[in-house]
């Protein structure tokens, strides 16, 4: 699964076809076609997070990956079909300040984009089974937009123990609680949400996408902490080419898919 990279991208349908399909992600969001949906204002979002689970974060090559397996961090409401249970989040940047996200909005990239990602627990078994179904209900994904700005002080929880996931595969612990709800925007009733895929190998169109109008901020600082990660598991490897200095998909084509707001 490490056989695939960010210089690259043209080459990911050779080996994974479903990177060639219609439904994909990411996109830009052009606002201006987004439909609005009378019923999903309606329906709020109720997100709940197990504040005394175990956080791991682990550096799998292609990003820091925290998670924390808990039957009781779970999401209902706005288009979900159903209840979906927290598996992990992660994060997406780019070379400079001005990329990094995966989505884009009219045609504007950001820093960064940490993905929120839940499977389908009503109509699943697990998240693998979840994650092969191709009717676009068995993850939900939720993208937060990241600009520079404020330090975070949600984020510093993470950014502190960074450096002992410096090397790919491996991994540590978040020693303080971390309030997982903080990482999101204020806002959570404006979103774009449209159905689509992973933006990574093997790209499966089993999502449904739910992204957040308003970002959060980072500090400069602590968004060149993540930079410094390595994609190489090998200390005596690790030169500065090794460094995890991109890992954004290039957006996809909408194909007629209706994003919804
Ligand atoms: S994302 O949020 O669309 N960037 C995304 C991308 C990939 C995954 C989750 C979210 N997970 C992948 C795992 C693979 C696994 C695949 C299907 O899910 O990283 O190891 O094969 O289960
Ligand atoms: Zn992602």
């Amino acid at each position: 699964s490490h056989n695939w990279n960010y210089s690259n991208l043209s080459d990911w349908g050779r080996i994974y076809p479903s990177a060639n399909g219609l439904n994909q992600s990411p996109i830009d969001i052009i606002t201006s076609i987004a439909e609005f949906d009378e019923t999903l204002k309606s329906n709020e979002f109720n997100f709940s997070f197990d504040l005394n689970c175990f956080i791991e974060i682990k550096n799998n090559g292609h990003t820091f990956m925290v998670s924390g397996v808990s039957d009781s961090s779970n999401v209902v409401g706005g288009p979900l079909p159903a209840q979906y249970k927290f598996v992990q989040f992660h994060m997406h940047w780019g070379l400079n300040e001005a990329t990094g996200s995966e989505h884009l909005v009219d045609g504007s990239s950001f820093a960064g984009e940490i993905h929120f990602v839940y499977w389908n627990c009503e109509k699943y078994k697990s998240f693998e089974e979840a994650a092969k179904s191709s009717t676009h209900d068995g993850l939900a994904v939720f993208g937060v937009f990241v600009i520079l700005g404020a330090e975070n002080n949600e984020f510093n929880k993470l950014v502190s123990v960074m450096d002992n996931v410096k090397l790919a595969n491996h991994t540590t612990f978040v020693s303080r609680p971390l309030e997982i709800i903080k990482l999101f925007p204020d806002n959570l009733n404006k979103y774009w949400t449209y159905l689509g895929s992973l933006t990574t190998p093997p790209c499966t169109e089993c999502a449904l996408w739910t992204v957040f109008c308003d970002p959060i901020q980072m500090s400069i600082k602590q968004l060149y902490r993540i930079k410094h990660l390595y994609n190489c598991s090998e200390l005596s490897h690790c030169t500065e080419s090794k460094r995890i200095r991109k890992n954004h998909r290039l957006p996809c084509e909408l194909n007629g898919r209706r994003v919804l707001k």
